[in-house]
């Protein structure tokens, strides 16, 4: 089936996915302080290869060059994040003006060149500092949240409309609080509970603050969500497969929703009610204009009596024979449509944006080109679930791809590249791939003239 943005309908906004860490470099330029992610990455083992993002893809200094190319591929929405260090060094208190200076110049020239800025407010970089006073396992997190959201509302509201508080929580918690495989490196239940709670509670408050200044800002958050089932029909994976879900899938959105955390299916969780204060409940719930869906592959869970907590694994899609990203994942196209249907029957959300899709493969550049048929491929099938999901009334209302540039990707450092647009970090030459021609041409004019 060959589709084309047209079949979307002329309000449905297409984009690209990025974050300030993953693209800025200028780690210490103008006066912005250490973030989490500066200090995880200056320490051997954590990062393959020992990969940093001081540098990245230089956006910091390169973001007209990069705004001109999407402008060329007829992108029309350009997510991004601000990096929280930029703005206030320390986290909070003194202000760094150049850093302010610097979104001001990069909003106003994404809007000379009809490119609308979606900005997420927190997509992982929290200020070191504020990491020395425990990070988001201390309950005052909700207020210096909450007061840098205030700041860059008053600061950014008349050029920015549309507003996402957070980027996937489930993911910066559990990598970074639970597992220790992302910064700040913190693990355990005595870390994630805190934790999961105050980015629950900081969220709202965020979404609070934002509408609170901004009365016509359109306000979103971030979510993180895989297909879920089980291994067998055996009880034992099923119910395992139902655990993961309430993690993984559940375990964010239903305190936004008024539904409290799943605590039914997470009975390993039931100590969070420690951090829980009288009022909390209510504070935890949020009325947003859409909700950012980020979905890149499905997982299979099986029971596993030996693993701690949750008694259940996934099973690894190398060892299930299945096509894979170079991230490991599973292309299973059906798991967007999938998780489009099970956030769409949550009445209170009105309207879903998927705000991140994509996939790393081995692109290999070659007389100055990069095919990459493969992530062509995925796009394609992705982007026919979403319209399979549309055409069956879900209220999906826009897609953003993961991502613009090759860039740093955590933990993996920067071997799998998910960009549209290859980057040779020596030169930090941009090569637009294959895919990057397909969206152009698929995004057509629909792409400028929406
Ligand atoms: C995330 C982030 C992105 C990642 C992307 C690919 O979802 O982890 O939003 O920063 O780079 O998802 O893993």
């Amino acid at each position: 089936m060959i589709i084309s943005s047209a079949d979307f309908g002329k309000g449905f906004q297409w984009g690209v996915s990025t974050a300030a860490y993953q693209i800025e470099g200028a780690y210490q330029k103008d006066g912005k302080g250490p973030s989490i992610w500066d200090q995880f990455t200056s320490v051997k083992g954590n990062i393959q290869s020992g990969h940093h993002a001081n540098n990245a893809c230089d956006f910091y200094h390169r973001f007209e060059q990069d705004i001109d190319l999407m402008r060329y591929m007829g992108i029309k929405n350009f997510r991004l994040s601000l990096a929280w260090t930029r703005i206030f060094p320390e986290g909070r208190g003194r202000v760094n003006r150049k850093g302010v200076e610097f979104y001001h110049r990069l909003f106003d020239y994404c809007l000379e060149m009809g490119i609308e800025p979606w900005v997420t407010l927190y997509h992982w970089d929290l200020p070191y500092a504020l990491e020395l006073k425990g990070g988001w396992t201390n309950r005052d997190i909700i207020y210096w949240f909450q007061d840098y959201i205030a700041f860059c509302i008053k600061q950014f509201g008349d050029k920015v409309k549309h507003w996402m508080i957070m980027n996937e929580p489930m993911v910066f918690v559990g990598a970074g609080y639970f597992l220790g495989v992302h910064a700040p490196g913190k693990k355990g239940l005595g870390n994630f509970l805190p934790a999961v709670h105050h980015a629950t509670l900081a969220q709202a408050a965020g979404a609070e603050a934002v509408r609170a200044i901004a009365s016509h800002a359109e306000i979103g958050t971030t979510f993180s969500c895989s297909y879920i089932e089980p291994y067998s029909h055996r009880m034992k994976d099923v119910n395992a497969a139902i655990k993961v879900d309430a993690l993984l899938n559940r375990l964010f959105i239903e305190p936004t929703l008024g539904l409290g955390y799943p605590l039914k299916e997470l009975k390993a969780l039931n100590k969070i009610e420690k951090y829980v204060k009288a009022g909390d409940e209510s504070n935890m719930k949020v009325d947003f204009d859409f909700i950012g869906i980020q979905n890149y592959t499905r997982e299979i869970v099986k029971f596993a009596p030996m693993v701690p907590l949750i008694r259940a694994k996934l099973v690894k899609a190398r060892n299930r024979g299945v096509k894979t990203t170079l991230m490991g994942w599973e292309v299973f196209p059906p798991g967007i449509y999938k998780m489009l249907k099970k956030f769409d029957a949550y009445s209170d959300i009105k309207k879903i944006i998927v705000t991140e899709n994509g996939a790393a493969f081995n692109d290999t550049l070659s007389m100055n080109k990069v095919i990459d048929e493969s992530r062509v491929n995925y796009l394609k099938d992705h982007i026919a679930q979403v319209l399979r999901a549309k055409k069956d009334g879900v209220k999906v209302e826009g897609y953003f791809v993961w991502t613009f540039l090759d860039n740093f990707e955590w933990a993996e450092g920067y071997h799998p590249r998910f960009g549209l647009v290859y980057v040779d970090f020596q030169t930090q030459q941009r090569i637009v791939k294959s895919s990057g021609l397909w969206y152009k041409n698929f995004l057509g004019h629909n792409g400028l003239a929406n």
